[in-house]
């Protein structure tokens, strides 16, 4: 049989056990610090008319160990002798917490690796494969590399920006409004397009809110979906002059649910310790000199040095349209509620037509009565 052949015939069961992998990468996104949510098939084809099987898979863990490799390797065990691996990023090379993943592979007798995603980490960086290679794997890299740089995005930002990935959301009515001023909270959005809003929180490292919301709406801000509170990412407010009261929900949640407030270094102390107190933890942020506001590139550098990869901001409209202007926005969702808010509605920074022109859409979606859509924006 001719090499083309085989590579033809090949390919399409490398995408799809890579996609299979990719969508089991998703399960963790957000919950493994700084490290990425990797996923591992190990996939043997006997040749014996039987389809190929899955013998081992494994996801990062929470918190980022053990690798996913680890994991799915485990489960495999002497089956993985021969088996293909289909890993979403290049397997490690380097001696971490755990050994390298890449020498785990050698040693169970692995054949062939897939891999998805390449590694900027300089510790990986080519070394996974390479390793793999010289003990003997044959490698074939860069399988729907796109689509796993996707399930990592905050990671790679981290890596190439010094800051975390940022995807904004907001909740726009059918005539454009985020809200009414001083009116606390109104449903904009239906019953499915929250519970899909609560997943997104699930897959970032923090949601971010301006002080405003929380006085507004004294909000949750948690993943309130079955089987997911223990997913409910970090909070981070952004309050530089300590408006917030400890009496307000994130901070008497605070011990359950780790919630950090960034203020300038001058703000009340009584109110820090009230908020101390309570639980919340504190991220020292400086004025922008133009503005006033909290300058957002430097506290971004230190929330990534923290070790944050992945941030949602929530709202309210003056926080959306400073991370808008300043161009710190990678993804931007917007869902659409069936309602009408009127004239005493708070107008939204950006509207869906405008966001149309201006970025990649990336998904749409209609859930109940609401439209969702999702940009990647320039930047990204
Ligand atoms: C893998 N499989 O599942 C993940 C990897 O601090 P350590 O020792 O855990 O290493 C962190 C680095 O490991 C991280 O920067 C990235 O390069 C890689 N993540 N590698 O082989 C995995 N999560
Ligand atoms: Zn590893």
């Amino acid at each position: 049989m001719p090499d083309a052949l085989v590579f033809a015939l090949e390919e399409p069961q490398d995408r799809r056990f890579m996609q299979a992998a990719i969508r089991y990468a998703m399960r963790h996104v957000g919950r493994t610090g700084t490290n990425p949510s990797v996923a591992t098939l190990i996939v043997r084809d006997d040749g014996d008319g039987r389809w190929p099987r899955i013998v081992g898979r494994g996801v990062t863990a929470l918190g980022g160990r053990p690798h996913a490799e680890t994991v799915a390797l485990a489960e495999a065990g002497e089956l993985a002798r021969g088996a293909t691996a289909y890993v979403t990023l290049e397997p490690c090379a380097h001696h971490g917490r755990t050994p390298p993943c890449s020498e785990a592979l050698v040693r169970a007798g692995v054949a062939r690796v897939v891999s998805a995603a390449a590694d900027p980490d300089p510790r990986v960086d080519g070394k996974g494969h390479r390793m793999l290679i010289e003990g003997g794997v044959a490698v074939t890299p860069g399988v729907l590399a796109a689509e796993a740089a996707r399930t990592i995005d905050g990671y790679l930002t981290r890596h190439r920006r010094g800051r975390p990935g940022i995807t904004m959301k907001m909740a726009l009515s059918r005539d454009g409004k985020i809200g009414v001023r001083g009116g606390g909270q109104v449903k904009i959005t239906g019953p499915v397009s929250n519970a899909q809003t609560h997943l997104v929180r699930a897959r970032h490292g923090a949601i971010v809110v301006g002080a405003g919301t929380v006085l507004e709406d004294d909000p949750r801000l948690d993943c309130r979906l079955p089987g997911m509170a223990d997913r409910s990412p970090a909070r981070i407010i952004l309050d530089p002059n300590l408006r917030i009261s400890p009496q307000m929900t994130v901070a008497q949640t605070a011990r359950a649910v780790p919630t950090m407030v960034a203020a300038f270094e001058d703000a009340d102390p009584a109110r820090r310790a009230e908020l101390a107190a309570a639980g919340v933890a504190f991220v020292a942020c400086v004025a922008d000199p133009d503005s006033g506001r909290v300058a957002l590139p430097e506290l971004l550098e230190d929330l990534a040095a923290t070790g944050f990869t992945s941030l949602l901001v929530e709202g309210g409209a003056e926080i959306a349209a400073s991370f808008l202007s300043a161009g710190l926005v990678d993804r931007l969702i917007l869902i659409e509620g069936a309602i009408e808010i009127g004239e005493a509605g708070v107008a939204a920074p950006v509207d869906i037509a405008t966001a149309r022109e201006r970025y990649q859409l990336l998904r749409q979606d209609v859930f109940g009565g609401d439209r969702w859509f999702e940009f990647a924006c320039e930047g990204a």
